[in-house]
């Protein structure tokens, strides 16, 4: 039998945390031999609310879920984790500024650097689900010296798997006929969703959506624009915003650095760069990867043209944009 692990999810009193916290229990993430215990850390207000679900998850009556640690006190919620799901922020309010969330949530992004520095296991696979997710990622794995900073990483896979539900649509065929679609850079509005490498199966054949001539327009246009503005209209109409499909990514992003990528299946992940396609070193920026051994590499040698080459460069500024006022706020 595998050892137990320690999981953590932060804003666990949350919408996302909701969706989230049963496909973990049942073990859709790490296996369905894997036990575990979970460790819920949400902010002292909202301990009763937590104490619900711990009820909850209790009355689901999962094998696999050996103990519940509901906690207020981030020593206590990384103690000895081993994966950590940071979804836990600030959510926009209205009137807001971009920077001043911004400024709100990067701190709590390195006072949980911090506690993971100092409780978690250095092998501890950490998912940043909270936004703004790129920065807070690098911001958490700055005040995790002792940690690697390949062990960080940001979630960009609801905007894969929104555009892989985009071609699916499109191309007539079920989800798991689409291949190879990347998002690049940030969890933003300057994200690239790139189907050029996109592979579809359709009646034994396989086919590059991007030799299609006739959908040539339609993806860099509409196809992207659907993707980059897929949030909001989810806002618009359930007034408020995506978390089943928010959990569902965060599961499979981990599940696929935990258990690894088939064949040459890749898949999206923010990542550290090391300036890999031209990008800004020393920011979390989505590319394409592959994992092994609970370990990613980027896919290297795809082919950027002038589109692409511009599109990659308005979001690496908008990282290292975000990167400096995040830098500033920590030293305050
Ligand atoms: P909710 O507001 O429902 O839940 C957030 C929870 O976090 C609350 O219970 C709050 O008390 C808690 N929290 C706040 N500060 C905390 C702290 N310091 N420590 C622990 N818990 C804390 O938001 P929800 O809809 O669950 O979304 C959570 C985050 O995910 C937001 O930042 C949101 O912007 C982000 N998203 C990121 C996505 C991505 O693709 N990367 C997509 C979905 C989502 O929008």
């Amino acid at each position: 039998p595998l050892e137990p692990i320690r999981v953590v999810v932060t804003g666990a009193a949350g919408q996302i945390a909701y969706s989230l916290l049963y496909q973990l229990a049942k073990g859709d993430v790490f296996g369905p031999d894997q036990p575990l215990y979970l460790h819920l850390l949400d902010i002292p207000v909202m301990m009763g609310v937590l104490e619900g679900v711990v009820m909850e998850l209790m009355d689901c009556a999962l094998p696999l879920l050996l103990g519940v640690v509901p906690t207020a006190d981030p020593a206590e919620g990384f103690k000895d984790i081993d994966a950590a799901f940071l979804v836990g922020a600030m959510p926009r309010k209205e009137g807001m500024e971009r920077k001043d969330l911004l400024a709100a949530n990067v701190k709590i992004f390195k006072v949980q650097g911090q506690a993971l520095d100092q409780h978690a296991k250095k092998t501890v696979k950490v998912l940043v689900v909270g936004n703004p997710a790129n920065t807070n990622a690098l911001i958490c794995s700055k005040y995790a010296p002792s940690i690697p900073r390949e062990n960080f990483s940001a979630m960009t896979r609801l905007d894969q798997n929104r555009a892989q539900a985009q071609l699916a649509a499109r191309f007539g065929v079920g989800i798991d006929n689409v291949r190879n679609v990347i998002i690049w850079g940030n969890h933003s509005s300057t994200q690239y969703p790139d189907a050029r490498f996109a592979v579809v199966t359709k009646d034994g054949g396989e086919s590059r959506v991007a030799d299609s001539a006739a959908d040539a327009a339609w993806l860099q246009d509409q196809f992207i624009s659907t993707v980059q503005k897929r949030g909001a209209a989810v806002i618009a109409a359930r007034k408020m915003s995506s978390a089943m499909s928010a959990a569902k990514a965060a599961c499979d992003h981990m599940r696929d650095w935990w258990l690894g990528t088939t064949g040459d299946k890749y898949v999206s992940m923010g990542v550290i760069s090391d300036g890999s396609y031209n990008t800004p070193k020393d920011i979390i920026f989505s590319f394409p990867v592959l994992v092994k051994d609970k370990q990613w590499t980027i896919v290297q040698g795809l082919e950027l043209d002038a589109f692409s080459v511009q599109k990659l460069q308005q979001t690496g500024q908008e990282l290292n944009e975000e990167k400096e006022e995040a830098l500033a706020v920590c030293q305050d």
